[in-house]
Formats: structure tokens, sequence, C-alpha cells
């Protein structure tokens, strides 16, 4: 039995001193495999500073917390376990920090919520650095539990506390968190954890970060500290926009020929969507959709006319250009899209209304604030309470006096002999994955917009914000894990270079039986990049077939399939021939839909 605190009960079933709150009921939360810790019973009560950090934890709406462990916080790591018994926040064993964070993106992705994750001193931080600047550009909501070795020196371990110590450690990371803080006392630290929460769930969301020093966690607690009540909370989930901007919004719209509505970052809410189509529909206004973001408007929908791209796409250009009205909602970079256009030779000359409250998290570090917008009315309110409110001002419906649009030919069929295109590959997984839902966690960067169909928010859910390359793997597992008993099956078709730089992330699937489909689009390269260095050397004048140097990941071909075998996923061997593609994919879809984790590594 550990040492005693004086006069603080230890033993289960032991009253708790008097005055002290009871501990909100918790239950597991559904799903996924448990890891049930043993002789763990009923009302501990809080003797230690990362207990009551736990207990905090714990009243927090927190299902998950994903880990590499660290002695930094073994702590707060008991306490999760010992105290809080494993339960919401659930632990998850991640093979890396950088898929810890990636899978708190995924999750986020799909629910809108935020997921804990911990990290351990300096090192932790730093592995997990370039997945935070993914969720940061991505706009994305985490509780980031950081830790550091004692800040009083006179507490340090030789060697290793020393190293694991810094002064400033959130100074990482300072520049793509909303909010980071590293408190001076248990107490302190509760407000702080609390504080974290409510920030990174404020409307518009990105990561925040906490770091305990190791000594409040170990510091045993002679009192137990007052829990901060976490249900008064005054953040703003998301911001509406004021009468007089719905007003002039409509003045607009009300004006507007040929309007045009860039939808970007948006909910995931099915109503939200309906809500969308029917302002569309309302004012006869063309959409626009961006492969950066997830599934916004039905791309089959004749208001739809062009595929979405991650670059705008020469179609849509000449949209932008001959548009009076452009109704720009929460849309990533729309001073490079004008200019974009412009560069197609279709400038704009519509007047433009902008709806986003992003300038709240731009901080000039990164450029991710994009260009100066030339905008004509700004709404800084979220997009969706704003088409929420532009429907509930009941206008008569408008049309709009576009020309008659032919809709984007369906892209050319290819001829590789047996070989596989990109294309192929998206017309055999649509076949295979006919007749039930799924969810698109990721596509590839050569993937085209045209290959894309989206008839639901969940259909697709963009990318990882920061272009980040080894992210796809941990959002695809953060992604499952927020799918889960949904019945929508998560499938991500990832490039080989992002798969292998991220692939020890399927392990966590695995492990905690997600069921998940992960399609390789295996061109034995960073391609990509290989497509860069042909134009530099055709604009040099240099022999462009030298291209795959410094590029390939051939010789040996890693061989991917065993690879996911011994992470505890099934795969069969790499399908090479396009005419044993749908069966492949086929069989990969049912395994996975009966729960499986599945890989199928395809040459294309
Ligand atoms: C962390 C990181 N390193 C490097 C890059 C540059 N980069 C962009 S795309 C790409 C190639 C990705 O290869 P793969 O996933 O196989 O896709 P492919 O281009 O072959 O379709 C690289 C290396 C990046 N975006 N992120
Ligand atoms: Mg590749």
């Amino acid at each position: 039995m550990p040492a005693l605190c004086p006069g603080v009960a230890l033993c289960p079933g032991v009253a708790l001193r008097p005055g002290w709150p009871a501990r909100a009921p918790v239950t597991y939360s559904r799903g996924v495999r448990a890891e049930e810790p043993e002789g763990v019973a009923g009302d501990l009560a809080i003797e230690w500073g990362s207990d009551a950090m736990a207990e905090l934890l714990s009243r927090l709406d927190l299902r998950y917390l994903a880990l590499v462990p660290g002695s930094s916080y073994r702590g707060l790591h008991d306490s999760l376990v010992n105290y809080n018994g494993n339960r919401d926040p659930r632990l998850l064993v991640c093979l890396h920090e950088e898929h810890a964070v990636a899978i708190a993106h995924g999750y986020a992705k799909v629910t809108g919520r935020p997921m804990a994750v911990a990290v351990h001193s300096n090192v932790g931080l730093m592995h997990a650095s370039m997945a935070i600047y993914n969720a940061w550009c991505d706009r994305v909501p985490m509780l980031i539990i950081g830790a550091t070795g004692p800040v009083d020196a006179a507490r340090r371990r030789p060697w290793i506390d020393w190293i694991h110590t810094a002064a400033d450690q959130g100074a990482l990371i300072r520049h793509y968190v909303k909010w980071d803080d590293q408190p001076a006392s248990v107490e302190a630290a509760l407000d702080s954890l609390a504080q974290a929460y409510s920030v990174t769930r404020a409307a518009p969301s990105a990561p925040a970060y906490v770091c305990l020093d190791v000594t409040l966690q170990e510091q045993p607690l002679p009192e137990p500290p007052p829990i901060p009540d976490v249900t008064r909370d005054r953040s703003p989930r998301s911001h509406g926009p004021d009468a007089e901007a719905v007003r002039a919004t409509l003045e607009f719209l009300a004006r507007a020929r040929r309007p045009l509505f860039l939808f970007g970052r948006a909910s995931r809410d099915e109503r939200d969507w309906d809500r969308r189509v029917a302002l569309a529909e309302r004012y006869g206004a063309l959409v626009l959709s961006d492969l950066k973001n997830g599934a916004v408007f039905p791309t089959s929908h004749p208001l739809h006319p062009n595929p979405p791209g991650i670059f705008l796409p020469a179609a849509s250009a000449e949209l932008v250009g001959a548009a009076d009205l452009i109704l720009s909602l929460d849309w990533t970079d729309l001073a490079g899209t004008i200019s974009a256009a412009a560069g197609h030779g279709h400038p704009a000359a519509a007047r433009i209304v902008s709806c986003t409250t992003d300038s709240a998290l731009h901080n000039g570090w990164s450029k991710d604030a994009f260009g100066r917008e030339p905008v004509d009315l700004s709404v800084p309110a979220d997009p969706d309470p704003l088409v929420r409110a532009l429907l509930a001002a009941a206008e008569p419906a408008k049309p709009a006096e576009w020309p008659a649009l032919d809709r984007a030919p369906a892209l050319p069929a290819t001829d590789y002999g047996g070989g596989i295109s990109l294309h192929d590959l998206a017309g055999a997984l649509r076949g295979a994955l006919t007749g039930a839902p799924a969810c698109l966690v990721r596509l590839p960067l050569g993937w085209h917009g045209a290959d894309l169909e989206a008839g639901h928010p969940l259909d697709f859910l963009g990318m990882d914000g920061g272009a980040g390359i080894g992210s796809g793997p941990g959002m695809a597992v953060g992604a499952a894990l927020a799918l889960e008993g949904s019945g929508r099956l998560p499938v991500a078709v990832l490039g080989d270079g992002d798969f292998l730089m991220g692939a020890t992330a399927l392990w966590t699937a695995a492990h905690y039986r997600l069921p998940l489909l992960i399609v390789v689009a295996n061109n034995s390269s960073y391609h990509n990049d290989v497509v860069h260095a042909e134009r530099m050397a055709g604009q040099r004048q240099r022999p462009a077939r030298n291209a795959w140097i410094g590029q390939a990941i051939s010789d040996p071909d890693p061989d991917l399939p065993a690879f996911a075998r011994s992470l505890g996923f099934h795969a069969a061997d790499q399908v090479r021939d396009r005419s044993a593609l749908p069966a492949a994919l086929g069989e990969a879809v049912t395994a996975a839909r009966s729960g499986h984790c599945v890989l199928v590594d395809v040459r294309v």
C-alpha cells in the first residue's frame, strides 16, 4: 500500500472527507475494446496533485486520451488509471506522438469535439509538433496535455530531469496553438485544464496546450483542492451574425443576378447541409467546394457544376470571373482563389461578402491567414449560423441569371494496359462501397475532384490542414474511433509516402479493434515531388528523366501488406492488375464492414 498522506483516506470504500464533492458518475464510452484496470474500486479520495487533475479531466466531456507515455506525467498516468479507472477519458496507446495528435485530429473532424492527448516533456512535444500544426491549420479542437521535469531545479533527478525540462515548453508550439499555460500550483493547474478545454472548443477552434510540472502531479495533497465547476463555461461554441450583417447580406443577395457561394469550412451536421442546399436553391446560386475541406454540398447537385479541387480548377475560375456576387463562407484562402481566377484570365468583378471568424486566430508566424481579402461586406460569424439566419429571413425564391451550364464532363477512361490509374481505383472503390455508408477520411494528392461523390457531410473529411505528410494513417485511426459503431465505414486512400511515414499508427486501430479500411495508392514514390522535379528540369532544359533520383521509394520496395499484417491488419498481396481490383476491394470492404482492420496495397 502506498504511503498515506496525512488525513486523507486511501483505501477503496473508505468514506470520503466530509464536504468533499461526490464524483460525477462515469461510464465507459461505448464500443472500443476496454482495458480495465484491476483492483480499482469505488470512490478513492484525492490524495495527489495528479488525482485532482484526473478528477477534473473526468468532469470534462472527454472520452479518450491518446498518449505515448513518459515519466514526466507518470503521476497523471497513475491517476488516470488507478484513480479514474481508465474511463472518460480512456487511454489509447500510440506508437508516436505525431499519431496521438493526428488521432485526435481525425476524431475532431468527424465529431467537432476535442479529444485529449498527452505528450512527454520536451521530446514528446517535439515529435507531436507537425501534427499540432496540421490541427491548427485545420481549425480543430483538442486538449494537449504536456509535462515538464521539475521547474524547481532542486528537485531534479540527475541528467534526465535536466534534459527533459524547459523554461518555456509552450514556446515550441505557441505559434500554432490557440492558448497555452504552465500552471505553478495544483489549484492553478485545475483552472488551467478547464480553461484549455473551454478555449479549444470555442469558435474558431484550434488546439490548446497545458504543461503540467511533474512536481505538481506528484505533490501529496493534505487537503483536496476545490474542483472548478466546469459546467459554468462562458466560451461561445459558435458565433451567429448580428441583425445588421444579415440585413446587409440579404440586400446583396437581392441585388445579385449571378451569385456564387464558396462553401469552405463547415459543420458535419446534416441539417446544416440541408440548409446550405436550401439557401443556394432559393437564390439559384452556383456553389464551389474545395477538396481541402470536408464535404459541404452534394457534388451531384445541378448548382454544384464543377468538381472540387485543391487548387482552383479552370472551370471554377470562370465562375469566379462571371459572378456578380461572391458569398465566401469560411473559404480557405479567398485572396488566393481570387488571384488564381485572375491568373486563369477571369478576374473577379463581383461584390464580395466574406463570413468568417478566422481572423481571431491569425498571428503572423505562419501565413495560414493567407492574403488580404478584397471584401465589400465582412460578416464576423460562423458560416452555418449565417446560412440559418439568411434562410430564416424567408425571402421569396429569386431565380438567378446564370446561363445554362454544362456539367464538367466525366473523366476520360485511362488505359495503362492492365495497370491501374487513380481514376480506375476511384471507380472500383465506389463500386465496392455501394450499398452502405462510408466515410472517405483521406484522398491522395493526385485524386481528381471528379472522382469524389459526396451526398452527406460525412462522405468526405477533407485534408489535414497543414499539408504535413505522415498525417494520413493517424487521422484515419482517429476518424475510425469517432465512427466506431455508427454503421459508416471509415476508408482512407493514402499515398505510399504518407502511409509509410505514419504507418505505425495502424497498430492503435488494430489494438482497440476499430474497423478501418486503408487503401494505399502505391506509386513507389514521393510522386508529387517527381512532378515538381520534372517541371524544374523542363524550365531549365535539363533531363527530366532524372526526376526520380532522391524521390523513389523502391529497391527494395517496402512490403506494405507484410508491414500492415505485422501491425494487426488483414492484408492480401499487392494488387497490380486492373481486372483484379474490384474483387480485392470488394473482399476488403466486406471484411472491414464485419469489424476488421484491413489494408489493400494497390500499385498505381
Ligand atoms: C512532412 C512533409 N514532408 C514533405 C512534404 C513534401 N511533400 C508533399 S507531397 C509529398 C509526396 C507524398 O508522397 P505520397 O504520399 O506517396 O503521394 P504521391 O505524391 O506519391 O501521390 C511530399 C514529400 C510534406 N508535405 N510534408
Ligand atoms: Mg507515392
